[in-house]
Parts: C-alpha cells; sequence; structure tokens
C-alpha cells in the first residue's frame, strides 16, 4: 500500500511528523561549530558556517567517526549514550578472503553522507537518538581466543552501561564472543537471528573457531561436544554454549550456495536451529519469512540478538565481502528484512564480513551503515531506544 489514512501518500504524511520533531541537537551542533571552528570568512551569507569543519558538513570533511557522532574516547563514559558504535577489525578468523579488519574503518567513512534524517522512516536519528562511537576494540591480530576474550569484555561493557551495541566486524568468528558479552547479562533465553548465506555452525575448521563457528559455541547443545573429542584437549573450548541461548531460539536465514555448509549442517540438524535457505523466503516472501522468524526467535525468549552478514546481499550489490555467494537478497529485501526484525526490538546487534579490499565504490560498506541504520530508525520508531517523546511535539 502506497497510501496511508485519508488515502494521504506515506511520504506526506511522514513529513509533517517530521516536522514535529525539535531541531535542538542541529541548532547546538551549529553554535559548537562557530564556537570551536571559528567564524566563516566575511564573504560567506550564510553564517551557520563555520571556519573549520566541526560537525555533519561537508559529508565529505571532517574527522570521521560513525554518523559522525562524537567520540567516546573514555569508554568508562559509554553509558551516557543510547547507542555505541564499536568497530571490531579482526579477519583473523576468516576462511577465505581477508581484509574485514578494514570493515569499521569504511563502514565509519562512508557513514559521513548520512546526517539521520529518513522520509521513509519518518524519523531523525540526529534528534531521536543519543549514538556515540566507543572506538575499536584492541583486538591481537593472529590469536583468535585472545580476541575473543577482549571482545567479550569489551561487548560486556558497554552492554551493561546501558549504551545499545552496534557492534561491526571484522569477519563472523565476532558472533561468539559478541553473544557471549550480552547473554550472560540477560535473565533469560535470547533468540537470535543470523542472516547469512552460510551456516556457520561448524565446531572447529582447520582446527580453530574461525568465522565458520560461531553459532555451534554460541548455543548450547552439549551432547554435540562429542562429535570431536579434541574439544577436550583445549583448555579454552570447555565453553560449549551459552546457557541461555538455546538452538531452537536461533533462526538462519537466506542460507544457500555450494560453498562449506556440510559440517555446519550436521550440527544444525541435529541441535534443531531453524534454517530458511533462500528459496524458503521467496517463498515467504520477506514479510512472511520475517514474521516466523521473529515468532522462533521470540519464543518463550527474553531478548533477541541480531547477526547480519553483509554476503546474504548478492555479490552483485555487495562484493566486498570475504566469501562471496551468488542468489542472495537484493539491497531493498534485505533492508525490509531487518527492519521487520528490528520492530521487536533487539539486545544488540553486529554487522560482518565487510572486506573493503574487494569492494567497490564502497557499496558493500555502505550496505552495512544502511543495515544499522535501518535497524536503529526502526527501533526509534517502535520506542524501544532513543528520546522519541522528549524531542518530539504532540500532534495539534
Ligand atoms: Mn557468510
Amino acid at each position: 500500500m502506497s497510501n496511508g489514512d485519508h488515502g494521504e501518500f506515506r511520504g506526506s504524511r511522514n513529513l509533517k511528523r517530521l516536522a514535529r520533531i525539535s531541531r535542538t541537537k542541529q541548532d547546538e551542533e551549529i553554535a559548537r561549530g562557530l564556537e570551536l571552528g571559528l567564524e566563516a570568512a566575511d564573504s560567506i551569507n550564510d553564517r551557520t558556517i563555520s571556519l573549520f569543519s566541526r560537525g555533519h558538513q561537508p559529508a565529505f570533511a571532517g574527522i570521521n567517526t560513525f554518523m559522525k557522532s562524537p567520540y567516546c574516547e573514555d569508554v568508562r563514559r559509554v553509558g551516557e549514550y543510547e547507542v555505541a558504535f564499536v568497530g571490531i577489525p579482526f579477519d583473523t578468523g576468516t576462511t577465505y578472503r581477508p581484509g574485514t579488519r578494514f570493515g569499521p574503518q569504511a563502514v565509519r567513512r562512508i557513514s559521513a553522507i548520512y546526517d539521520g534524517y529518513s522520509v521513509d522512516g519518518a524519523v531523525d536519528l540526529f534528534e531521536e537518538l543519543d549514538m556515540c562511537d566507543a572506538g575499536d576494540v584492541f583486538v591481537i591480530p593472529g590469536n583468535i581466543e585472545k580476541t575473543f576474550d577482549q571482545v567479550t569484555k569489551a561487548v560486556s561493557h558497554v552492554y551493561t552501561s546501558g549504551a545499545f551495541p552496534v557492534l561491526c566486524g571484522g569477519d563472523h568468528s565476532l558472533g561468539y564472543p559478541n553473544v557471549r558479552g550480552i547473554a550472560p547479562h540477560i535473565d533469560g533465553n535470547v533468540g537470535i537471528i543470523h542472516v547469512d548465506r552460510h551456516i556457520d555452525m561448524q565446531d572447529m575448521d582447520m582446527d580453530e573457531r574461525m568465522h565458520t563457528t560461531p553459532w555451534f559455541w554460541t548455543t548450547h547443545g552439549h551432547e554435540s561436544a562429542e562429535l570431536h573429542s579434541s574439544h577436550r584437549d583445549h583448555s579454552h573450548m570447555h565453553d560449549v554454549g551459552l546457557s541461555n541461548c538455546p538452538p531452537k531460539n536461533l533462526v538462519q536465514m537466506g542460507i544457500g550456495g555450494w560453498y562449506g555448509s556440510r559440517p555446519g549442517s550436521a550440527v544444525a540438524r541435529e541441535r534443531g536451529s531453524s534454517v530458511l535457505t533462500m528459496t524458503d523466503i521467496e517463498e515467504l516472501g520477506i514479510k512472511g519469512a520475517a514474521e516466523r522468524a521473529l515468532e522462533l526467535a521470540w519464543k518463550d525468549a527474553k531478548a533477541v540478538f541480531l547477526s547480519y552478514d553483509i554476503d546474504s546481499i548478492d555479490p552483485g550489490f555487495a562484493p566486498g565481502t570475504g566469501t562471496p555467494e551468488p542468489g542472495g537478497l537484493n539491497p531493498r529485501e534485505a533492508l525490509e528484512l531487518v527492519r521487520l526484525i528490528a520492530r521487536e526490538g533487539l539486545c544488540g546487534m553486529e554487522v560482518v564480513e565487510v572486506s573493503p579490499p574487494y569492494d567497490v565504490n564502497d557499496n558493500t560498506s555502505q550496505l552495512a551503515c544502511r543495515v544499522i541504520l535501518d535497524a536503529l530508525g526502526t527501533m526509534v520508531v517502535e520506542r524501544k531506544i532513543g528520546h522519541r517523546d522528549r524531542v518530539m511535539k504532540p500532534e495539534s
């Protein structure tokens, strides 16, 4: 339906809604720009422009945090924000092409094009959400296990501080330490919606916990540890499964193609996670698929985590990734899926597998940025995060 109530187009209705949102933060940004960046040259008629760029404009200028949000350098203060972007530049878990260690910086760079105002979404992220960039986790290149410990401790710090964690990888091995930083703080089961072309559920890959393994280690299924007796010899691998991440609440969407799914499929089958192939999604449609996913992920769960692998989008649109697999979602489908999932709220999200050395025109990192913005925007509209009621005037 393109028309909303009273035969009015959604766009026109959204413009009215957006007009009710304050522009306090924009005004503050201008004042701050003039204070810190000095007044512009005499020939500049628009006196809101400063001499040195200190805010969103120009989009191609400036020191680039995610969405040009404040850099929370003193990470003890991260809880003063509603959302924290966290970079995790780690690609030691890749099994084909590396390069995702440059993912967070690429997503930050392209994010500068956005000012947070969306006509389609009827949301103004800049005004309605206090977001910061917490910088990057100090990963240990070449050591997966030490990095996992760093990541879990960092994510746990952000989550328990009260900021919604947006975790930007990095490769998909991070799925496990990311969820391990959140789930133990949730009093009840945690569902996981995993969008990917790959099943990522085998126990080990080339003798390590690579990016093909996160859901083996995240969901519990202790009997499966027996699949691989060598686990008992690895002191750091006793922790098969987080106790409140049951496999029945793991929904894997977009799975398919011809690469690397054999070992993970055995585990998915045995533990009983829900696997929706691209063909399933095609048959159900995006709305139907999202409905099924939400039903399964939220069943007797307290919270849901979104794990978004950018390779779920067809490599024609998202070539900058480590393990491309044709036949995935197109961008419009992918973003609709993300928005439908985010409507019910999330406890955290990750976007992984953006590999800028293989990207073209920043297309892949821009899509990763959009996955984040569409999820955040939806949650603001649904009042799951942010402070819409404080900055939006009531309807007159
Ligand atoms: Mn993948």
